[in-house]
């Protein structure tokens, strides 16, 4: 029921190039930093590179507000540079896979640029247009034409005030939605998409897409108890046409074309709905990304208010996914990506367990079935940063909170708590290189500090320690390539309700894999089923746990991994 997609077996690693390596020394990553750099990532032995925005953009989200589909951003280099790096992911063996923003553009678009000009201009419904809410005068607190909350806080129209109207923006004013019941739009993105691939790229990741089917009417959301701002996700996310969109896309651009990869980033997304979209028989994407796992310690006050995480809820949620996609559909696996906080800090112990967490976290996803996804440092157990104030942050999500949360009379102490556990800036400090100045990221002043312990973790100190993460992440990607029961096999969770231990089987007709990881700091005994010998171990994160007489004991943050 699967077909035959090559990325079954693949794994991709996600390149944020803001953060990655700076070739000018202007202290921003760029695309000859990237290129200059992918014997790691051969190194790794990873398939696929995604690419976040190269695209010409302001900036206003770090490319997620793109004002040309078909230009690189300066800051990034030149499409020649592109192309370089292109053939050399290729000649490495690697595929290219790009970020594609279609939700919403930049404000700087010449799309919308037309867009707002005026109420008649050819592309005016290119976007969502509307006047003030009935009875309102435009402007006034409570005109918005609906009462949708923004995901990056505050109001999700905005009035532009040459015509007097409101614009539609879920993420950040100068991101404006387009309106894809128009024709011309879809037309148009499409003929972008055909242009990247006819260039050699080969895929596409495909951000917010389960919101692009607004319903019309634009209806009031449920009031969300901020400020008189509702929830409008069941009026604009995963609504039954957003199916159309994709299956008509599938016509238009990836029809006849091999060897491509589609994954549709989707917020809110269920099991039973990622199986109709990564349903082969559908012809929509290969694979989704959900956000079940990444919320579940997401407190009552939202992300930036988190509660430790119920390692039980956590296996209940992976668990039914896989279980969910195992007979139709496909998973995509991953901890870390550019919005979410690194892994070793949230759910491991980036203290005295660091290299033991960061290895034993890594084991359990990669060896579920799907495509794991690294997201770089992942693999280096690269951890959150300090960050001592406001002054130090510079993502539009994390700064429109700040103002918004102070402004309606939080402490400011305990909204830099929540950002400093959640922020998306965790994420986005630059790779650590080596011990050196700027961990030999850049030779100038990196747009976002360095984490200061960039001296102790770095990929230069890892990659001559054969314990190191840097290993243990090459020899789980190996697994996966070389053992079909890791791609392919049956999927059953063991000891479901067990508060510490994350232990599950892989089989594939005869061949059984074990995962057997302790997360957490008491030493774990597990009984085992008859048949799991010592000599069975093929991967263990330290030398100290022991396999006897039916039993494994398991320190503090260890993981084995049996196959017989
Ligand atoms: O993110 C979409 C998304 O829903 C969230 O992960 C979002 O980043 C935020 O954390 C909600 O609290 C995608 C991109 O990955 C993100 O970087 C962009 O900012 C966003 O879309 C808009 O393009």
């Amino acid at each position: 029921a699967q077909g035959t997609g090559w990325w079954r077996s693949a794994v991709v690693y996600q390149v944020y190039p803001r953060s990655f390596a700076d070739s000018d020394g202007d202290g921003i990553g760029d695309l000859n930093g990237i290129t200059s750099r992918l014997d790691h990532l051969a190194r790794l032995g990873v398939d696929v590179v995604w690419l976040s925005p190269v695209y010409a953009s302001p900036q206003a989200d770090n490319g997620y507000d793109i004002s040309d589909y078909q230009a690189i951003d300066p800051a990034f280099g030149t499409l020649a540079d592109f192309d370089r790096l292109l053939a050399e992911v290729h000649a490495r063996g690697m595929k290219l896979v790009m970020d594609l923003v279609v939700n919403h553009t930049s404000d700087q678009h010449a799309w919308f640029v037309e867009s707002r000009s005026s109420k008649d201009n050819p592309k005016r419904d290119w976007y969502w247009w509307r006047p003030a809410r009935e009875g309102f005068e435009a402007g006034r607190p409570g005109a918005e034409p609906t009462n949708w909350a923004s995901f990056f806080s505050g109001p999700s129209w905005t009035l532009d005030e040459a015509t007097g109207e409101y614009y539609l923006h879920l993420f950040d004013r100068r991101q404006p939605d387009l309106n894809w019941e128009n024709p011309e739009v879809r037309q148009a993105v499409h003929e972008m998409m055909r242009w990247w691939l006819d260039r050699g790229v080969d895929g596409f990741r495909m951000d917010v897409i389960n919101l692009i089917a607004k319903d019309p009417a634009l209806p009031d959301g449920a009031l969300t108890g901020t400020a008189g701002l509702g929830d409008g996700y069941p009026h604009y996310g995963t609504r039954e046409r957003v199916h159309d969109f994709l299956q008509e896309m599938h016509r238009e651009v990836f029809a006849g074309r091999e060897g491509l990869l589609t994954v549709g980033e989707m917020p809110g997304v269920t099991w039973d709905q990622a199986r109709r979209f990564t349903d082969p028989a559908r012809r929509e994407v290969d694979m989704v990304f959900q956000f079940e796992h990444v919320s579940l310690d997401h407190g009552p006050g939202g992300k930036f208010d988190p509660r430790p995480l119920d390692l039980r809820a956590l296996k209940a949620s992976l668990g039914r996914w896989q279980t969910a996609l195992a007979e139709v559909g496909w998973n995509s696996l991953y901890w870390n990506n550019h919005d979410q906080p690194r892994v070793v800090s949230r759910f491991g112990d980036d203290g005295g367990y660091w290299r033991e967490s960061a290895t034993a976290l890594a084991t359990v996803l990669h060896l579920h079935r799907g495509t794991p996804y690294v997201y770089q440092g992942e693999e280096l157990g690269m951890t959150n940063a300090p960050f001592p104030s406001i002054d130090d942050l510079r993502d539009v999500e994390s700064l429109n909170h700040y103002r918004e949360a102070v402004a309606g009379g939080v402490d400011p102490e305990v909204v830099m708590a929540g950002l400093r556990a959640m922020g998306r800036d965790n994420a986005r400090t630059p790779v650590q290189w080596d011990a050196g100045p700027h961990a030999g990221f850049t030779t100038g002043e990196p747009w976002l500090p360095v984490n200061p312990n960039h001296t102790r973790i770095n990929a230069e100190a890892q990659y001559d320690d054969p314990n190191s993460v840097f290993h243990h992440y090459r020899r789980l990607v190996e697994l996966r390539h070389t053992r079909p029961v890791v791609a392919l096999g049956d999927f059953r969770m063991l000891l479901p309700d067990h508060p510490h231990l994350y232990c599950y089987e892989r089989a594939l007709d005869d061949a059984r894999l074990l995962v057997l990881a302790n997360l957490g700091a008491d030493e774990q005994d597990v009984e085992l089923e008859p048949g799991w010998e010592a000599e069975h171990v093929v991967l263990a994160n330290t030398d100290r746990a022991r396999v006897k007489a039916g039993r494994a004991v398991l320190g503090p943050w260890e993981a084995l991994v049996l196959e017989r």
